[in-house]
């Protein structure tokens, strides 16, 4: 049984890391078993032998795996038998795009959107850690970093405009079937909706449905954490 190490809010339920979320998805999607560990940024030993201080973390049968992609591409090419996350080598490619424009262009306007949101869902030995490190981050004030919201969910939208095309193009961003692609970009929303209900989209977005199939997938895994956490309808 593969351990995943997940970043847990006060409650254990309260799952919200993007990262993690991509690849909880990813073993969803490849069908494999797996427990979640709750994880607190505090708890930096648990995941020392990882070789690194973030997580996702996963251990399988001894061996630890550390970031999101990296993980996807060891269960890919270890589990060539279930479901492919990637499809193909351009999915692949995509994959890793995905990722990246995630990480450098959105996932910044939203965690400065909903970052006092997820300081008000951590565990309480949680919080000195994330203030300090986060205010370095930012260079202000956790109270200071989104000082107009509407301004930020804006430019927030307007930044989703390439992923909006495909949405509106196709049921899923690689195409027909879903994939890390789909989970890179799920991760973001997952952590939003986990901890805020700041990230919304407008009535006629074509990334409404989009996330309304991802949240369909594997029995509604989305859905069920979102409910387990108290955060479902938001
Ligand atoms: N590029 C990494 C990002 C991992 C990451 O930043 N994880 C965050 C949670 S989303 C974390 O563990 N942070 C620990 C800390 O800030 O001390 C990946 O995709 O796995």
């Amino acid at each position: 049984m593969i351990t995943l190490f997940e970043l847990a809010g006060a409650e254990d339920a309260r799952r919200f890391s993007p990262a993690v979320w991509r690849v909880r998805m990813a073993l969803r999607h490849k069908g494999l078993a797996f427990e979640g560990r709750p994880w607190r940024f505090m708890e930096k030993e648990a995941i020392a032998p990882s070789g690194g201080a973030t997580v996702p973390v996963i251990i399988d049968g001894g061996k630890w795996v550390r970031e999101s992609f990296a993980i996807a591409e060891y269960l890919e090419d270890h589990y060539p038998d279930r479901p492919s996350l990637f499809g193909s080598p351009q999915g692949r490619a995509l994959g890793r795009f995905m990722l990246a424009w995630v990480d450098r262009t959105l996932a910044f306007p939203v965690a400065r959107l909903i970052l006092t949101d997820i300081f008000a869902c951590l565990a309480e030995t949680d919080r000195d850690y994330f203030r300090q490190s986060r205010e370095k981050r930012f260079g202000v004030a956790l109270e200071q970093v989104c000082p107009d919201p509407d301004a930020e969910l804006a430019n927030i939208r307007t930044l989703l405009e390439p992923v909006r095309r495909l949405a509106a193009a196709q049921d899923f961003m690689g195409g027909a079937e879903p994939g890390f692609a789909d989970y890179a970009l799920y991760g973001t929303f997952m952590w939003a909706r986990m901890t805020s209900g700041r990230l919304t989209l407008a009535e006629d977005d074509p990334l409404r449905a989009w996330l309304a199939r991802v949240d369909a997938l594997f029995d509604a895994e989305g859905p069920k954490a979102l409910e387990a956490a108290g955060m479902s309808g938001r």
